[in-house]
């Protein structure tokens, strides 16, 4: 999974991503795409490694993507973006808020609601000019009257940027959604939008165009983050226990890493399930609604096609008993079938035959 950071040039992109991955700087990265691994904290794993004492924990992960700032109306930097957008699976776009006049901006003043609509409108074209070129390539199809579902379709998504709508809110039915699959539109990626905040503002909660924000990530429906990234990466390289006080002298409460992991997993439909034992405790992450079969096949494909039973205890009734063997004795470790529908937090232990 590919998140792709974005946004205009100096708003604290990179220093997010470096917070978000922990990596050092790596200088500037101007004109080309870094990526790293961010782990997507959990309490649930940290809390199963004390328990199990495994040799190894293993969290979900998330890739993470800096991506150059968008410059408007420049040709070169808006290809790089553009080609670098392509690539991921979501999209995060940090947002300037933070008012500092140490470090120079575009722009005279701090708008946030001018630059979500930029660089909304710089995905927004490129999807359109994609469209009126596959609108004229059907046009001028001998098989055009057998492809009339998709040409309308196209009609219809044309007109919804047009009037500056976003892909992803424009309501498909089944066999629409079918036709998109094979398309990938910029504006149909899953987006958050990250505020960068001045270290006072997280606190107290007040900022420039708050309300504004809230309305376009209501109606768009954008989920909208908080986080105030520079405080946050100098705190995170201090000791554990300075750590702690400076969070919360702050009014942070959960870092950014939390935060967005959270939402994404959210807004993407994701969750996780858990494998346990002395020698590995993980997490692995799966789209809400799969089934224990396709569940498995994560883990392994042998896994998946010799499947025969998964015996599955929600997180809770574990941590309520307190150890495995209490959850059998109790007979609470379900034996379910291939169709099975896993839930978020299961731990799960598959059956299966080679
Ligand atoms: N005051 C303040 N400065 C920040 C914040 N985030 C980033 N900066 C500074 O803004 C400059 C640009 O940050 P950078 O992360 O490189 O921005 P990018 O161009 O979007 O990747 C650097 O000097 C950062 O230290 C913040 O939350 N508050
Ligand atoms: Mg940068």
């Amino acid at each position: 999974m590919q998140l792709g950071i974005i946004g205009m040039p100096q708003v604290g992109k990179t220093t997010l991503f470096e917070l978000l991955t922990g990596t050092a700087d790596k200088g500037s990265n101007q004109g080309k795409a870094n990526t790293a691994i961010a782990k997507v904290p959990d309490e649930r794993i940290n809390y199963l490694s004390q328990i199990f004492k495994p040799k190894k924990t293993t969290y979900a992960q998330l890739e993470l993507i800096d991506i150059p700032g968008l410059i408007p109306g420049a040709e070169k930097s808006a290809t790089v973006f553009l080609d670098t957008v392509r690539r991921a699976d979501a999209l995060l776009h940090v947002v300037r808020l933070f008012d500092n006049d140490s470090v120079p901006y575009m722009y005279d003043n701090i708008d946030p609601i001018r630059d979500i609509e930029t660089v909304a409108y710089e995905l927004l074209l490129s999807d359109l000019d994609l469209i009126e070129k596959r609108i004229d390539r059907i046009n001028h199809n001998k098989k055009r009257n057998q492809m009339l579902k998709e040409l309308h379709l196209l009609e219809r998504l044309k007109d919804a940027l047009e009037n500056e709508k976003l892909i992803s809110s424009v309501n498909l039915d089944e066999e629409e959604e079918q036709i998109m699959s094979t398309y990938q539109f910029l504006t149909n990626k899953p987006l958050l939008i990250c505020l960068n905040l001045n270290e006072n503002d997280i606190k107290d909660g007040i900022y420039n165009k708050k309300e504004d924000i809230n309305r376009y990530g209501r109606e768009n429906q954008i989920p909208v983050i908080e986080v105030a990234a520079s405080i946050e990466k100098e705190i995170s390289e201090l000791e554990p226990d300075e750590k702690d006080m400076f969070m919360e002298e702050l009014g942070i409460t959960e870092t950014g890493l939390v935060k967005i992991s959270r939402t994404m997993y959210n807004r993407l439909g994701l969750i996780s399930f858990f494998t346990v034992g002395e020698d590995e405790v993980k997490a692995w992450t799966i789209e809400a609604g799969t089934s224990a079969r396709k569940a498995a096949s994560k883990i392994h494909s042998d896994i998946e096609r010799g499947f025969i039973r998964a015996e599955a205890v929600d997180y809770q009734t574990f941590k309520d008993l307190g150890s495995m063997t209490a959850v059998k004795e109790k007979g609470l470790f379900r034996l379910e079938g291939k169709e099975y529908t896993v839930k978020d937090g299961e731990i799960i232990h598959f059956r299966f035959n080679v």
